[in-house]
């Protein structure tokens, strides 16, 4: 199996892991990237079992809408019964960095909202230590420099991701060279800087279940 074809037997494993519980009037959060576009993909198959959906992109809602699938502004929606989206890296704790598709903040925000996670990803996601994929961190343009300079002390190595501006209009650092033994902790200390929006560990809310494309089959991690 290529990792295509991993991505697409975790999106499929995902749908049925929602499909006993999908109700008429149920809304579903819905994430980026391309492991989440299969299971958009997969999920336009049932659209008729489910009312509609939010997403976590502006990219995701447009494959939403071209599927059929109405998507909604979260503010009218007081419950996501699921949250369906990929990851950067995880560990076996359900920890995770996200953010490679530039969504982190969106996606925190669908997360903190649903009652379960589903993460999907392809094996080579899984890590025994989060950080040897740079860590994204979204900051408001003005403290760019600021918010480098207290990463700095954190211990990483902050690169400005040029050209790219957030749906929310702010920017991307990527942070090199973080070795997260603690991404609870870490969590917390970069929200504490003056100036983050939001950084892509998903620790302090992680995944409550993980499904992993192997070249074994599908392994859930919960
Ligand atoms: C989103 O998409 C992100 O948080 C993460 O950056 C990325 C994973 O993308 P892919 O599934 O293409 O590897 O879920």
């Amino acid at each position: 199996m290529n990792q295509d074809e991993l991505k697409q037997a975790v999106a499929r494993a995902a749908l049925d892991h929602i499909l006993p519980h999908l109700e008429s009037d149920m809304i579903l959060g819905i994430g980026t990237g391309s492991t989440a576009n299969c299971f958009i993909d997969a999920l336009a198959e049932v659209k008729y079992r489910f009312d509609g959906a939010v997403a976590s992109s502006e990219a995701s809602a447009e494959r939403l809408k071209s599927h059929g699938i109405p998507v909604y502004d979260l503010n009218t929606v007081s419950e996501l019964r699921f949250y369906i989206d990929g990851a950067d890296e995880a560990n076996e704790h359900l920890h995770l960095i996200k953010g490679g598709g530039a969504a982190l903040t969106r996606e925190k925000i669908v997360a903190a909202v649903a009652k379960e996670f589903i993460c999907i990803a392809d094996e080579s996601k899984l890590v025994d230590v989060l950080g040897a994929f740079p860590l994204p961190v979204e900051v408001i343009p003005m403290a760019r420099s600021h918010v480098g300079r207290e990463l700095v002390k954190l211990g990483g190595d902050p690169v400005y991701r040029e050209g790219v501006v957030t749906d929310n209009g702010n920017i991307i650092l990527d942070v090199w060279n973080m070795n997260i033994l603690n991404p609870v902790e870490m969590e917390q200390a970069i929200n504490q800087i003056t100036g983050v929006v939001t950084n892509g560990l998903f620790a302090m809310r992680p995944a409550n279940a993980l499904l992993l494309g192997t070249v074994g089959g599908v392994k859930t991690l919960t």
